[in-house]
């Protein structure tokens, strides 16, 4: 008998039910399980999805699941879904108790002890799915489901594998009523709708203290990265099927592999493509390799995400980022020179840092003076140096999966002043006044800039005729 999964993405632990298109976090797809998605189709398996985020309650869900009636269902997780994805379980095998459950994502691959608590689990698939999860639902299906609840996925071949399956996200999402003129919800002025997400490679080489061992856990020490080949033809069925206008690539840190950001600009262009996109960089990589970033502004690049993370040397240092001050400024500088704008990523309240230390990051914001800024309170996550160095020194405030959740608005460290370190986030963001001024001159010419010849014939009507 042919068996029906049913996915759930649980991300609702940031901004709740109901919340789907409302900012960044809440409108994007999980590629983990469009992947997924996209090779169990492949192997002719029916499946759809669920998405938290899209629904008013745990009463709808439990309605939707009921009529969705599936034979399995699949939940991604990093740690901060612990909580939505532990009550979907439990509401599915309350719904129908005969259903196989099976949870794979960060967390279970880096909190593995942790997730075999999680009540109500059938299977538990660890590291990447694309290759075991078919198998294993074609197991189910045969009626020869394997003994082991632990199952190690097998790593997959990334030019291999189908291109993530959007439409898993995008079809249920036109289901509850809303307006799909961009697949992905933009959120920057550089990137104009329709927008889309994609993910050139798996791993990073770098081995900055708050993300690592964790994340070689999940995808292995080495970055495997898609040939570009791969890549544009990935953007070519992008193009034809979703028509974007900008994209951005999701990757740790795209411009690790220089081979990579050298071909992938001229296989862009040479291919006819205009559209602006976003990528993360360092900021050591953009000061040592000038001449990556003006091939790749030539391409359309227009923004780069950079983990400046601190303005303190001996921060930089504790936290194993491997780059220096003075590169943070460098960076900047050369991004505003080759018309890059710049969306910095950093964080407060670090174990063992001090006010001054704090103070010195807001000097770094005001100086480098950001087109965006990402700030965050550090919180410690499982599998990472640093949540180890917060347990042992007894550190840690977390105390709820919940509390791993981006908005920056809980204490998380013992010993840090979170009222100090609000101000000091707040005023980290607070331009000096010559600076508020250049900027709206920048920001006029960024608007001229993306009235495009194409975009004017789109917007008449003349799409295609070029
Ligand atoms: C894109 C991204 C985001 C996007 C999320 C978009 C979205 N809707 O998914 C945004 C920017 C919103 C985001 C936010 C956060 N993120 Co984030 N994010 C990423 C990033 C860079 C890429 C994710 C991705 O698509 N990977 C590629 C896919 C293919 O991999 P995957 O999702 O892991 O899926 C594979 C396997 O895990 C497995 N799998 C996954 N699900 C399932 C389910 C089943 C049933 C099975 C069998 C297998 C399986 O198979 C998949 C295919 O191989 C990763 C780092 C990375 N490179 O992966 C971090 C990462 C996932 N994020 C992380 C974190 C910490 C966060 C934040 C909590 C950060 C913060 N403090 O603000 C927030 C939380 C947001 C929230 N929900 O409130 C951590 C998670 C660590 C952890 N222990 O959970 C990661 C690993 C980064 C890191 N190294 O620290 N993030």
């Amino acid at each position: 008998m042919p068996i029906k999964t049913t996915f759930i993405y649980p991300g609702i632990a940031g901004r709740g039910f109901n919340s789907l298109k409302q900012g960044m976090d809440a409108g994007w797809i999980s590629h983990g399980l469009a992947s997924l998605s996209a090779a169990a189709k492949g192997q002719g398996f029916e499946v759809d999805l669920i998405d938290l985020r899209a629904l008013s309650g745990w009463d709808q869900f439990r309605e939707v699941l009921a009529e969705r009636d599936p034979d399995v269902i699949g939940v991604t997780m990093m740690s901060v879904d612990y909580n939505p994805a532990r009550e979907a379980i439990a509401i599915a095998k309350a719904v129908k108790p005969e259903v196989v459950t099976i949870i794979g994502g960060p967390h279970v691959t880096i909190a593995l002890e942790d997730s075999l608590r999680m009540p109500n689990v059938d299977y538990l698939v660890t590291q990447e799915g694309e290759v075991t999860f078919p198998k294993l639902l074609r197991a189910i299906e045969e009626g020869h489901a394997p003994p082991e609840r632990v199952l190690r996925g097998e790593t997959p071949d990334l030019d291999v594998i189908p291109f993530a399956d959007r439409d898993l996200f995008l079809d249920e999402w036109r289901k509850w009523g809303y307006d799909l003129d961009s697949p992905e919800v933009p959120f920057a002025d550089e990137l104009p709708a329709p927008f889309v997400t994609i993910i050139a490679g798996r791993g990073c080489i770098y081995n900055c203290a708050f993300c690592k061992p964790g994340e070689d856990y999940l995808f292995g020490k080495r970055t495997r990265r898609r040939s570009v080949a791969n890549v544009i033809a990935e953007l070519e069925m992008l193009r034809e099927r979703y028509h974007f206008a900008s994209f951005m690539f999701h990757d740790d840190c795209l411009t690790e592999d220089r081979e990579w950001v050298t071909a992938f600009p001229e296989a862009y262009k040479a291919q006819g493509y205009a559209e602006p996109f976003f990528c993360q960089s360092r900021a050591d990589i953009i000061v040592k390799h000038e001449d990556m970033v003006a091939r790749m502004a030539d391409a359309g690049l227009r923004g780069y995400f950079i983990g400046f993370e601190s303005g303190n040397d001996r921060v930089l240092k504790f936290i194993r980022k491997g780059t220096t001050v003075t590169q943070n400024h460098q960076a900047a500088h050369i991004c505003r020179k080759h018309g890059i704008s710049v969306w910095a990523n950093y964080m407060m309240g670090l174990p063992t840092e001090t006010k001054e230390e704090v103070m010195d990051t807001v000097r770094l914001m005001k100086e480098i003076d950001p087109d965006y800024y990402s700030p965050a309170f550090f919180t410690p996550h499982p599998g990472t140096d640093l949540y180890d160095y917060a347990v042992e020194h007894d550190l840690s405030r977390i105390t709820d999966y919940d509390s791993y959740r981006r908005n920056p608005t809980e204490p998380k460290i013992k010993g840090q002043d979170y009222e100090f370190l609000k101000w000091a986030m707040a005023e980290s963001q607070r331009r000096k006044p010559l600076n508020a001024f250049k900027r709206w001159g920048h920001h006029q010419w960024q608007r001229a800039r993306r009235i495009t010849p194409a975009k004017v014939l789109r917007k008449l009507g003349l799409a295609g005729a070029t």
